[in-house]
Order: structure tokens, then C-alpha cells, then sequence
């Protein structure tokens, strides 16, 4: 696939994206335009962390994040730990009674890898760990809900950090040990994994910026050497379901990315949105899904260039060898899209030198226009996301695609019409994508399932479809208004407009 995007092209998608946000209201409300298509899976998401709280308890290992919310109470809003959490490790039943009473056909989870495996190492197999998990699929497929499992949503054992972690290229075997495991537990009832949540989050803001565990402020250096190894255990898990697993389970693998659109401010920042899209999104995109594989070549160019005139002798972006290249490239089954939000580029400089940031040579600004949420970094761009469905479409010779994650934060209410209408004006947005433009879309599953750990904010921003009582030790469970508008929907298979 074109590692250059061309002038036409995105044009073409402004275009789409424009009117779809403008002119294109007819359309957009059309009754066809409205309706999910035949088999379209819809589900909710949750993370292991964010909700299932037992943290020292049943023989878990400490996390990065344990780590993290115990020795810098000052990073997190309110000192908030995931200690407790939903209580979720407890009260999974009741969350599998929500998912069924409204209506969903999946649930997205993620396994706390050091519940499984408390020494990080599989000389110790954690069977509580283990049957925990097997508790919750099998609950889920008694009330015909089916299971997708992320195996690392940002809690690695902290004893493999103590090692460097995503630093350490060792953690490609490590991963890979892990997976091995999930995959055999689990196999048999679970069809469809993914194996890291966000490469991008988890590199940038736990190895560059430091905000997220483990911590670590290594920018320019850090954010690279991550997504390196991250790239290497993805693969490396995906060839071992491909080779010991598949032909037994038929299940498939996919990788998940959080992207938002980048979208130039008018057509002179076409070339800055381009170069923005490729070292945000192609930056693992690429190497899995194009042709070649590999980084994208704008990203050796310019990264090569600025470590040399920076007095770097090789360049702060490591090198695949060709072995990596082969294993990595085609290492998905599907595309798992994490979306929320949006940015415009236009020409310029952002960050420290050196970093990801500044390494583009652009600057993300938002529009003044675009509606605000709680969290400061998401604003309300619906357009957005049909914009980046199809440039992901379009550049990667279209690939099944789940969204595995959208929607929004307030600071907490039952009636939550900002998030209805959110979810309302990107599902529709997500339609267009699947019937104008042709985008192999599969699924979508909606961040929340619960009001849950917020990771740096604590619980002060919530994304959950139902309110958790974080005053209650009972952690009461209440049904904001949203959750009524997605049973509404799912029940009629096509989105209410009213
Ligand atoms: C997801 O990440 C996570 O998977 C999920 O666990 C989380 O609860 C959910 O979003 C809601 O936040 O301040 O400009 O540096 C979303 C992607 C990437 C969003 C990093 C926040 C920081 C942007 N995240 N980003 S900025």
C-alpha cells in the first residue's frame, strides 16, 4: 500500500468528511443510513484494571500500576487507586446481568497478567488467577454474550519492569510465554483476542511522558525503543496462535490501535496532516498492515535526519532486521480501532526536542468550535470518525475493522444527553463509513460498560453507560440514561434518532 498519500485522495475525504457534517444531513438521517448492518456485533468494553479492583489478593502479583498509584499518590486525582475499583473480580456477575438486560451480543475484557502470572514468569501459573477468568467467559456465554480478551491493558508485573519492560526486547518472549498460556486456557471459548491495547498510549505515556505507569520520562528515545518491542510481542504472540493454536480453535487475533483523525485545518496543511497520520498511525500501522512492512519511510527520513543533527550516531528509531520485518508484517487477523477524538494540523513545531512530538515537524490544534467533554484532551468531532475510518481503509487495503472503543467522559450524572448525543452523531458517522464508503466494519464496542478508574484522573471523569457508587463499598451499580438509549437501539438494530 502507498506509503504517500495522495493529493486527490484527500481531497476526496475532506470532502466526505465535510459532507457528511454539513450538506449531507439528508443522507446521514436516511432510514438506511440508520440501521446496523445483518450480524454486526455490538458490545460494551471494560479493562482489568479500571474495574476489577482485588488487588493483593488470590494469589495476584503486583502490577505497574499498583506500583504506580502506591508510590505517587500525587499523579493520580485525588490519590484514587484501582485497589478496589468496581469491585469487579467480585461482582462480575452482576455486570454480565447489565450486558444481558440491555441487550449486548459481546464484552470486551482485558486479563491482569499478573493475576495469571504473579512472578511475571510462568514457573508460577496462578490457578485462582486462571479460574477467575474462566468464571467470567463462562458466565458470559450462559447468557449468550460473546467474549473478546485483550491480554494487556497497561498492568504488566511490575517484576518485569524491575527488567526494563517494553524496553527490554526479552519482554517479545516474556509476552509470548504469557500468550501461550491465555491461549490455551481459553482457546476453546474465546474467539477472538487482541493483544495489546494502544501501542501509542502505552509508549508514550508511560516511556516518554511519565504520566502513565511505569513512569518513565525518556522522551525522543523512550516512545520509539517501546513501540519497538511492543511491535516485536504482538507478532511474536500472533505467530504462536498461528502455529499451536489455530487449526484447533479457529479463532483470530487482531491488533488494536487508538487513533484519532488528523485532519489538515484547510488543503495548504494537506502535506503536514499527511506526515501527522503516518507518525501517529502508520507508525504501527505499517509495519503490520502495508505491502513492505516496516516504519514508514517519512519516519526513518525525518527521525534519521534529526538524530544526526541532534549529534545521535544512529537514529533514535531503532531498525527492524529483516527477520522482524517478515514476522511482523500481516501479524493481524483483524484491526481493532480504538477512536474518540480529533485534531487539525497545521505547519509548525510541538514538544521538546527530542521527542515523537517534535520529530513530525507539524502542530495538532483543536477547533474552538468543537464541543468539550470532561476530559480535556477529547472533543466532540464526529466527522472525524468516518474521516479516519476511511484514510485507515484506503491506505491499508481495507481490513476488517472492530471498534473496540468510543465514547465519552462527564464528571458524572444519570442524565447523560451529552453522551447519548455523542454516541448518537458518531454511530451515525460510523454508518456512512460502512455504506458510503465501503469500510469492512464489523463491530463497535462502547467505553464503558461501567464509570471506572480513570487512570491519572481517578474517578473524576466517567465514561461509564452505568453509574458506579465510588462512595458505596457495595459499589452500587445504577443505569445512567445512556444505558436506556443503547438498549433502545440495539433492541430495534438501528440507531433512535430522537
Ligand atoms: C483509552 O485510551 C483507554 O484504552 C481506556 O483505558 C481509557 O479509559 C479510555 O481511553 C478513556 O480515556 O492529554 O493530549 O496527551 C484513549 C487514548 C491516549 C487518550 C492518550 C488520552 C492523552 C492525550 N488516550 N491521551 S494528551
Amino acid at each position: 500500500m502507498p506509503a504517500t498519500f495522495s493529493l486527490g485522495t484527500s481531497i476526496l475525504l475532506l470532502l466526505a468528511a465535510f459532507s457528511s457534517s454539513t450538506i449531507g444531513k439528508d443522507v446521514e438521517d436516511e432510514e438506511k443510513h440508520l440501521r446496523f448492518p445483518p450480524n454486526f456485533l455490538l458490545g460494551a468494553a471494560t479493562a482489568a484494571y479500571q474495574i476489577e479492583g482485588a488487588w493483593n489478593v488470590s494469589g495476584k502479583g503486583e502490577s505497574t500500576w499498583d506500583r504506580l498509584v502506591h508510590e505517587h499518590p500525587d499523579r493520580i486525582y485525588n490519590g484514587d487507586t484501582g485497589d478496589v475499583a468496581a469491585n469487579s473480580y467480585y461482582q462480575y456477575k452482576e455486570d454480565v446481568a447489565i450486558l444481558k438486560n440491555l441487550g449486548f451480543k459481546s464484552y470486551r475484557f482485558s486479563v491482569s497478567w499478573p493475576r495469571i502470572l504473579p512472578t511475571g514468569f510462568p514457573n508460577k501459573i496462578n490457578a485462582e488467577g486462571v479460574q477467575y477468568y474462566h468464571d467470567l467467559i463462562d458466565e458470559l456465554k450462559a447468557n449468550g454474550i460473546e467474549p473478546m480478551l485483550t491480554l494487556y491493558h497497561w498492568d504488566h508485573p511490575q517484576v518485569l519492569e524491575d527488567m526494563g519492560g517494553w524496553l527490554n526486547e526479552e519482554m517479545a518472549n516474556w509476552f509470548g510465554d504469557y500468550a501461550r498460556i491465555i491461549f490455551r486456557e481459553y482457546g476453546s471459548k474465546v474467539k477472538k483476542f487482541i493483544t495489546i491495547n494502544e501501542p501509542k498510549a502505552v509508549c508514550k505515556n508511560g516511556y516518554s511522558l511519565g504520566i502513565h505507569a511505569p513512569g518513565k520520562r525518556l522522551p525522543g528515545l523512550g516512545e520509539y525503543m517501546c513501540i519497538h518491542n511492543v511491535l516485536k510481542s504482538h507478532a511474536t504472540a500472533y505467530r504462536i496462535y498461528d502455529s499451536e493454536f489455530r487449526s484447533t480453535y479457529q479463532g483470530e487475533v487482531g491488533v488494536l490501535l487508538d487513533v484519532m483523525a488528523y485532519m489538515p485545518q484547510n488543503f495548504e496543511f494537506d502535506a503536514a496532516a499527511e506526515t501527522s497520520f503516518q507518525f501517529n498511525v502508520g507508525w504501527t500501522m505499517h509495519p503490520i498492515f502495508s505491502k513492505e512492512g516496516d516504519y514508514p519511510s517519512v519516519m526513518k527520513q525525518l527521525v534519521g535526519n534529526r538524530s544526526k543533527a541532534e549529534g545521535f550516531m544512529q537514529s533514535r528509531l531503532p531498525v527492524f532486521s529483516d527477520y522482524w520485518i517478515n514476522l511482523i508484517r500481516s501479524s493481524a487477523d483483524f484491526l481493532a480501532v480504538n477512536h474518540y477524538t480529533s485534531r487539525l494540523v497545521v505547519s509548525g513545531t510541538m514538544g521538546e526536542i527530542p521527542s515523537h512530538e517534535h520529530d513530525q515537524g507539524v502542530r495538532e490544534v483543536v477547533d474552538s468550535f468543537w464541543k468539550s467533554s470532561a476530559s480535556n484532551w477529547l472533543k466532540v468531532v464526529p466527522e472525524g470518525f468516518r474521516y479516519i475510518l476511511v484514510q485507515l481503509a484506503r491506505n491499508y487495503g481495507n481490513p476488517p475493522i472492530y471498534i473496540t472503543e468510543n465514547g465519552v467522559s462527564d464528571h458524572g450524572t444519570l442524565n447523560d444527553d451529552d453522551r447519548i448525543y455523542y454516541y448518537r452523531e458518531y454511530l451515525k458517522q460510523m454508518l456512512l463509513a460502512i455504506y458510503e464508503d465501503g469500510v469492512d466494519i464489523r463491530g463497535y464496542f462502547l467505553w464503558s460498560l461501567l464509570d471506572n478508574f480513570e487512570w491519572n484522573e481517578g474517578y473524576s471523569e466517567r465514561f461509564g453507560i452505568v453509574f458506579v457508587d465510588y462512595e458505596d463499598p457495595k459499589r452500587q451499580r445504577i443505569l445512567k440514561k445512556s444505558a436506556s438509549w443503547w438498549k433502545e437501539v440495539i433492541a430495534a438494530g438501528k440507531i433512535e434518532t430522537n
